[in-house]
């Protein structure tokens, strides 16, 4: 995508269909699309302030599309302009989750102040979008002060969202009993805030329950913080019960970390991991690209003929032989 030339003249605030051009390169796979790419994201961390980076997850179903729709269009009533990155692996197997995610969040996408994206099947590695983390600095550029990623709980995805967001929402469905939804206790010592969804109806009773449970399940927990006590809150998307408490609670996580210091330490750590994440790309782009007998090596580590360890140290001693081609 030729359009985008270096700096990121397209990326002017508010323009959506630039952000748009804009992640679309970002997420190309083609190696001819990184230098542009990478020159994109530089320029427009250069000229942009960070937004409040918000993670939101919890398990297929929870809810996550539902309450970003509400808190969203209440973010944005608020004076914000906001973008949602929404990110879901379980797309690439049903097929019918991105399509669901734009007409859960219709209304918000068509306000002209947001910018909703489902990220597209078979990007995500994880659970996480591989350019997620350019993504946000995109969104960033346009202008966007709120910026909301949205994953699916797999595993790993939690881990990684609450890698590169400021806060860290974690949601859980009414339960019954003192089940906690099979949440992982290392992913629930992530958690800034817990969030019981779908508290109206026949569910508010559950929905009541889960809230006592998580308060005596949280107060058990490691704190990721010393600032923040993360706190658990019941919400309903359909009544809009607890959605302005819930930015409330959201911007006084915030403001809590930014006064101690441990927002900007949250920051630098993920600076750093950020940069470990690019050297392992790189390097495996490299080891892959030079190519020489990838495919026998790994025949050979298949069959047993070859310690996996040794493999990997050829590839790699090899790769370093090679004269890298342009484009890294
Ligand atoms: N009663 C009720 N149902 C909800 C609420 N929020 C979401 N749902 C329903 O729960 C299902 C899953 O919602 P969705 O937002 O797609 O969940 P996600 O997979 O976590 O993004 C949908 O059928 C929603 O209509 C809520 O606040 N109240
Ligand atoms: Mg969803």
């Amino acid at each position: 995508m030729a359009a985008v030339p270096d700096g990121a003249p397209g990326l002017a605030p508010g323009d959506r269909r630039a952000l748009a051009k804009a992640i679309t390169l970002v997420e190309s796979t083609r190696p001819s699309d990184r230098p542009a790419a990478r020159r994109l994201v530089a320029s427009a961390a250069a000229g942009s302030s960070p937004a409040v980076r918000i993670g939101i997850s919890g398990p297929p179903g929870a809810g996550k599309s539902t309450l970003i729709e509400a808190l969203g269009n209440h973010i944005l009533d608020m004076g914000h302009r906001i973008a949602v990155l929404a990110v879901d692996p379980t797309s690439t197997v049903t097929g019918g989750s991105i399509l669901g995610d734009k007409t859960r969040m219709v209304t918000l996408a068509r306000r002209p102040e947001a910018f909703v994206r489902p990220s597209p099947a078979g990007t995500t590695l994880g659970g996480v979008a591989r350019r997620t983390r350019e993504c946000i600095v995109l969104c960033e550029a346009y202008g966007a002060d709120v910026v909301i990623v949205e994953t699916v709980g797999v595993g790993q995805s939690e881990v990684a969202v609450a890698g590169m967001t400021d806060v860290f929402v974690l949601l859980a469905p009414p339960g019954g009993g003192d089940d906690l939804q099979g949440i992982k206790r290392g992913v629930m010592e992530l958690a800034d805030l817990v969030v019981v969804t779908k508290c109206d109806g026949d569910l508010a009773a559950a929905a009541q329950r889960t809230v006592a449970d998580h308060r005596a399940a949280v107060r058990l927990l490691a704190r990721r913080d010393l600032d923040v006590m993360p706190t658990v809150r019941a919400v309903s998307a359909v009544t809009g019960e607890g959605i302005a408490e819930l930015w409330q609670a959201v911007m006084g996580v915030h403001a809590a970390l930014e006064a101690s210091g441990a927002l900007e330490g949250r920051r630098a750590r993920q600076r750093v991991a950020w940069m470990w994440d690019e050297v392992r790309d790189a390097l495996a782009e490299r080891v892959t690209r030079t190519g020489a007998d990838v495919a026998v090596l790994e025949a050979d580590v298949a069959a047993g003929d070859l310690t996996p360890q040794d493999g990997a140290m050829r590839l790699v001693r090899d790769a370093f032989a090679t004269p890298p081609a342009s484009g890294t």
